[in-house]
Parts: C-alpha cells; sequence; structure tokens
C-alpha cells in the first residue's frame, strides 16, 4: 500500500488497540459491550480522548451518534469513515472497534505523509449497531436517518425490562431528542466503513483487504408460543399445554425451510417464562434470524414458518438488499490497486445510510477463519494494518 505503512501510524493502531482490548471482556469468553453498559460509556470516553489528541472536534448527535470532526462540516458536506463499538453478548474484538480504531490511525497516517484534506473529514462511532440490548440493530443509524421511529425506539426493552428512554436519561442524554437528524447528515457527503469480514471471501481471494458490493437482504422476527404453566411432575402428557414442542418444532424446521429456501436462517435467542426446570413454561419467545441472497426467498422461508409455528409472530427489524454505490465501489476499489468486490450477509450502518441516499461504502478486512459474533474472531495484525493503509488510501482519494 506504499506511503501509508509508515511505521508511526501502525504502533498508533496497535497502542489504540491494546488501549481498549480489555474493556467490557466477559469473563466467560468474548466482550459484553452492550448500547450504553458501562463498557459502552467507556469506550464512547476513549472516544472522545483518541479525538482529542487529534485536535478533532467531538459531537454527540441527537441520537447518541458520535462524531469527531478534522475541519468544520458546517463549510461543506464531509467525508466520513468510522464504525461502532457495541458487541454482541460474547461477541468478538473486530467486528466494530477495528472500523473506529483504523479511522483515528487513517487521520494519523495522512497527516503523517503531510496531506490536507480538501474537505472535512470525520471520524462516527454509531451507537447500538448490534441490537444485543434492545433487539434491533443499527438503532444510532436508523434513527440519524429516520427509519426507526423515535417513540418505538424509547419504548423498547432489555432483558431486565429497562426501556432504551430509561437507560438513555440513566446515561444523561433526552430521549425526547431522539429523532431524524436532518443537519448531521447534511455533513455526511460520503461515508466509508473499515470492518472485518465476517466470512472467508478475503482468505478465498489471497487478499488482505476488499470493497463490499452489497449487503444482502435480512430480518429479525420474534416468534411467542404460549401454553399453560403448570407441574413438571404432577400434570399427565395428555393434560399438558406445553409452548416448548412446538418451539421445538420451529427450530427444526427453520432449518429443513432455509436449505429449501437457499437462506440462512438462525435461532439464537430464546426466553422460557417463569423458566422453572420444574414448571411447564407459560411462554416461550424466540428470535428467528433469516437472511439470503434473495428478499422474496427469505420473506416465503418466514412466512411457511409463521404459518406452522402457532406462534404470535412479530417482525422486530427487517433490512432490504443494499447494493453500494458501484461508481464509489469501483473508485475504491481501483485507488486500492484493483482489490476484490464481494457482498456480505452482515448488516453494517454503512448500510443503513446508503439505503438512506448518503454515498457510502466498505472496506473490509481479512479475517482468517471468516468466524465473528464469537470470541474467536480475528484479523491478522499486518492485515489490521494493510487496512489502516487502504483507509487512508481511500480517504486520500475522497477528500482530494
Ligand atoms: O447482525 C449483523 O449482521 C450485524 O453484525 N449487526
Ligand atoms: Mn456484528
Ligand atoms: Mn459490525
Amino acid at each position: 500500500m506504499g506511503p501509508f505503512t509508515r511505521v508511526g501510524c501502525m504502533r498508533r493502531f496497535d497502542g489504540m488497540w491494546r488501549a481498549v482490548a480489555d474493556v467490557g471482556r466477559d469473563r466467560r469468553g468474548g466482550y459484553a459491550r452492550d448500547a450504553w453498559s458501562a463498557a459502552d460509556l467507556e469506550l464512547r470516553e476513549w472516544f472522545r480522548q483518541e479525538a482529542g489528541l487529534r485536535d478533532l472536534a467531538v459531537r454527540e448527535d441527537r441520537n447518541g451518534n458520535l462524531w469527531a470532526w478534522w475541519g468544520d462540516p458546517g463549510s461543506r458536506p464531509g467525508v466520513v469513515t468510522g464504525s461502532h463499538l457495541d458487541s454482541v453478548r460474547q461477541g468478538g474484538a473486530f467486528d466494530g472497534p477495528l472500523g473506529v480504531v483504523s479511522a483515528f490511525a487513517a487521520i494519523d497516517a495522512l497527516r503523517e505523509r503531510g496531506v490536507r484534506p480538501g474537505r472535512p473529514l470525520g471520524v462516527a462511532c454509531f451507537t447500538d449497531e448490534e441490537g444485543a440490548r434492545f433487539g434491533v440493530p443499527c438503532v444510532g443509524s436508523r434513527l440519524l436517518t429516520g427509519v426507526l421511529d423515535p417513540a418505538r425506539a424509547c419504548g423498547l426493552t432489555d432483558d431486565e425490562g429497562d426501556t432504551l428512554a430509561d437507560v438513555l436519561r440513566a446515561a444523561g442524554r433526552s430521549p425526547q431528542a431522539l429523532g431524524r437528524d436532518e443537519e448531521t447528515l447534511r455533513h455526511v457527503g460520503v461515508f466509508v466503513e473499515l470492518h472485518v469480514e465476517q466470512g472467508k471471501g478475503l482468505v478465498d481471494e489471497d487478499a488482505a483487504v476488499g470493497v463490499a458490493s452489497a449487503i444482502r437482504p435480512h430480518g429479525r422476527w420474534r416468534f411467542d408460543f404460549r401454553g399453560r404453566a403448570d407441574h413438571a411432575g404432577t400434570t399427565l402428557l395428555a393434560d399438558r399445554d406445553d409452548p416448548m414442542l412446538p418451539f421445538a418444532r420451529t427450530v427444526l424446521l427453520a432449518r429443513e425451510a432455509a436449505e429449501r429456501h437457499g437462506v440462512v436462517a438462525t435461532v439464537g435467542k430464546v426466553r422460557v417464562e417463569p423458566g422453572s426446570a420444574n414448571a411447564i413454561p407459560a411462554r416461550v419467545s424466540a428470535w428467528l434470524d433469516a437472511r439470503g441472497p434473495e428478499e422474496s426467498a427469505v420473506r416465503a422461508l418466514v412466512a411457511e414458518l409463521t404459518g406452522a409455528a402457532g406462534a404470535e409472530v412479530e417482525c422486530e427489524s427487517w433490512t432490504p438488499v443494499v447494493d453500494f454505490d458501484a461508481a464509489l465501489r469501483d473508485r475504491l476499489a481501483g485507488a486500492l490497486g484493483g482489490v476484490p468486490v464481494l457482498p456480505t450477509g452482515a448488516g453494517h450502518d454503512a448500510g443503513v445510510l446508503a439505503s438512506a441516499g448518503v454515498p457510502s461504502a466498505m472496506v473490509f478486512v481479512r479475517n482468517p477463519t471468516g468466524i465473528s459474533h464469537s470470541p474467536e474472531e480475528y484479523a491478522e495484525p499486518g492485515d489490521c494494518h494493510a487496512g489502516v493503509a487502504a483507509l487512508a488510501r481511500v480517504l486520500e482519494e475522497l477528500c482530494d
């Protein structure tokens, strides 16, 4: 990647990476960095400090997203890079933070080269991208762009029964402020998110970095199976109304139907009420995550499961296919010397911005095993540095 592999900015990347490595570790493995948790608040403070070290002006928008600016975004729409700092439960270290740390390191690389951007350059940290706590992904970018209703967002509830509004107030924020943010959106002329690849496309292509072509359609549905609580030891089988049975049948059907429809379906979260080992449950709630190359196939799977489950089904989030701006995609791939261009099945804030009409792109960094949303998630230091150099090159190209 030529001039951007100077040691200085890579040392600073390594230093920042070490600084966040222990924030929000889960003693069972991976990270617990729920939105607005102590770990998230600590990372938000880290973001402000790193921005301050670089004399970047930090703004928090009405939805809690952080923006660190080199130059005045009010002067003309800027070039923005960044990602998120929250994680899934027992998630990996790279999903999100790699994009934010690389953004700061890329600015260091530009400055080491004496580059003076011709337009404002921003680093964004979107809040609650994973939706691990309140169930809806990309809350910060969906509120920013107006695709998530503020009243619905305020009422989202975590497993402890706290609403997002409660949590925002406890964090000193105003739930009443949530909503589409025209001024902040005007500041974003183009957005580029660097992200660890969640798959092995770059491994197969033997490339350290790549550029995204599309995000496949995906959504989350909550299935509520209701039964009748009763004693596990005294209730005859014939007298039972056990919601665990239709739940189990639905999970097995989801896998079999996914194969038939050519999609992927996952039930990764289940809540059993009351959750006593010696009581037949009153209710089983299960969350289906379904994704695939074709929207129609995903919809067909969900319709089949809904028809067979005997449950109340609610769509909690839906993301249509995102085809990233082709001219921007090709310009970045070209600026990087012709790197692979590949789709992803993972959702990202870049996809939400693209769907809202903001020219957006993604740079992927090789993940040797492809594993993500797991403590096993990994990227080699050399590939992370290649990502920083690629991002710096892309930012220089866009800021010209
Ligand atoms: O679920 C996703 O695809 C993303 O990691 N939030
Ligand atoms: Mn993720
Ligand atoms: Mn992510």
